[in-house]
């Protein structure tokens, strides 16, 4: 069978025509398959809303999804076996630089809502496209292309919408509306106070552990399936989004989908990034320092087991009040991380640590500190990291070049200067320094080759 069969296995996608675009999507990857594509085909209006979706810096993936039609399953992996779906939200797949037809469809009045997975570092890159932007040139960063689509907006008159950012980011929907804002600003005031005036940022806290697809996935598909799949996504079965703002053009009742929508978001927020994604930044240093490859194999180590323990029940202090239930959702992360075939590769996490760290130890480290307290978990998560990028001078980083200055120091000035690039007052205060250089020094590193995992 080829892909062309998608469209008559799939379980819950009508056979008629494909919904209308209402949706533009910047950051065409496996998380946004399994999270914003899946619910928005869960939606009870699912059939109104379809999404146009854009890559970001290659064309692989819209290409693969464009010759499907769109279409891909999303395999439901948990200990008790796989479960497979064919979501047909993603009614166009296009290549981010076809920058033309992003542009014409964010200025489409029937345009409502543009959501954004274009990774934490991102929002800091718009600033180089500035110059372009104010020469009439392309550009070339999500969020330069995506004030350029604003502009044909504002010129076609095209009314008000919701920009709604998906990054694993504190308050992402203001840092989103600083960085679009900023970008217009910096060239054309008039567009900078119309993008203020006409588009709502909402604030969102996304959560679904969707490794990278593999070869073995895409074979999975098709033994099970029966037909070949070249753009599946396996993800476990947990999903959550809480999301605060206004939609001022509508959106997808995305509500049905379990989708919860709130007034305060930073209680969810910081409970996901400092719980699960702190979590899996401890695991991805210290754990590959110890020789692990995945999350699971790391959370079984006691070692590393015992440093995002550590860090939870610190973290869990400055997480107030019952209903965010942190002892259920401590339980249900050690559950979904031990969820051994998910193959979640620590090496993906470790990707853009200054971006990520940040947002996952340095307000835990900092709450800490501010009542007279030492922050033991959230330091020893920059130590973990000081001792990788040590033997591990490559790992990508939106301020590689800063790490690796870093990086030809030593001792107490080597970790100043990597704390420096997370929190420049933290890493101005001698005991905070101290503190991660003695964790990083301690840290027991790599087990010896063949024996397995150490204790
Ligand atoms: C991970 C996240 O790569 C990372 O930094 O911590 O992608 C994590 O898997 C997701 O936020 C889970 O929702």
């Amino acid at each position: 069978m080829t892909a062309g069969n998608l469209p008559r296995l799939g379980r819950s996608i009508a056979p008629a025509a494909k919904a209308p675009i209402r949706m533009v999507h910047l950051g065409l990857g496996a998380f946004h398959r399994s999270h914003q594509a899946w619910y928005t085909q869960h939606a009870g209006d699912a059939g109104e809303w379809g999404i146009a979706s854009f890559t970001g810096r290659r064309p692989d993936a819209a290409v693969v999804l464009a010759a499907q039609d769109g279409l891909f399953t999303v395999v439901e992996r948990s200990d008790a076996g796989d479960s497979f779906e064919v979501v047909g939200s993603i009614v166009e797949a296009v290549d981010g630089a076809d920058v033309q037809r992003l542009v014409e469809l964010v200025a489409a009045p029937q345009t409502a809502v543009v959501t954004l997975t274009i990774t934490e570092a991102a929002y800091g890159f718009g600033a180089d496209d500035v110059p372009l932007l104010a020469s009439g040139g392309t550009p070339t960063t999500p969020l330069g292309r995506l004030v350029l689509g604003l502009a044909a907006r504002r010129d076609a008159d095209g009314g008000p919408l919701a920009v709604v950012s998906c990054d694993n980011l504190s308050d992402n929907g203001n840092v989103a509306r600083n960085a679009v804002v900023g970008i217009a600003g910096a060239y054309d005031a008039g567009l900078a106070a119309w993008i203020e005036a006409n588009v709502s940022f909402v604030s969102t806290s996304v959560d679904r552990i969707t490794p990278r697809t593999t070869d073995l996935d895409l074979d999975a598909v098709a033994a099970s399936c029966g037909y070949r799949d070249l753009a599946p996504v396996v993800t476990e079965p947990f999903r959550n989004w809480v999301l605060s703002g206004d939609f001022p053009a509508g959106r997808p009742r995305w509500e049905d989908a379990g989708a919860v929508f709130v007034d305060h978001i930073e209680p969810y927020e910081n409970r996901k990034l400092w719980l699960l994604n702190g979590a899996h930044s401890i695991l991805a240093y210290a754990g590959q320092l110890r020789g692990h490859a995945t999350v699971a194999e790391a959370l079984s180590d006691p070692v590393c087991r015992g440093a995002v323990e550590e860090f939870w029940d610190e973290a869990s202090r400055h997480l107030q009040g019952n209903e965010l239930g942190i002892p259920e959702y401590r339980a249900a992360l050690l559950e979904r991380f031990g969820n051994s075939r998910i193959a979640h590769h620590l090496a993906q996490i470790a990707m853009d640590a200054s971006t990520k760290l940040r947002m996952r130890a340095i307000p835990v480290l900092r709450a800490e500190r501010a009542e007279g307290l030492q922050g033991q978990g959230a330091a020893r998560m920059i130590a973990v990291w000081s001792a990788f990028v040590a033997s591990n001078p490559g790992l990508q980083d939106p301020q590689s070049k800063a790490v690796g200055e870093a990086n030809r120091l030593s001792g107490l000035e080597r970790t100043a200067a990597l704390m420096a690039l997370l929190d420049s007052e933290l890493a101005g205060e001698p005991a905070a320094v101290e503190l991660v250089h003695e964790l990083s020094a301690d840290f027991v590193p790599a087990v010896p080759a063949n024996s397995g995992t150490a204790a």
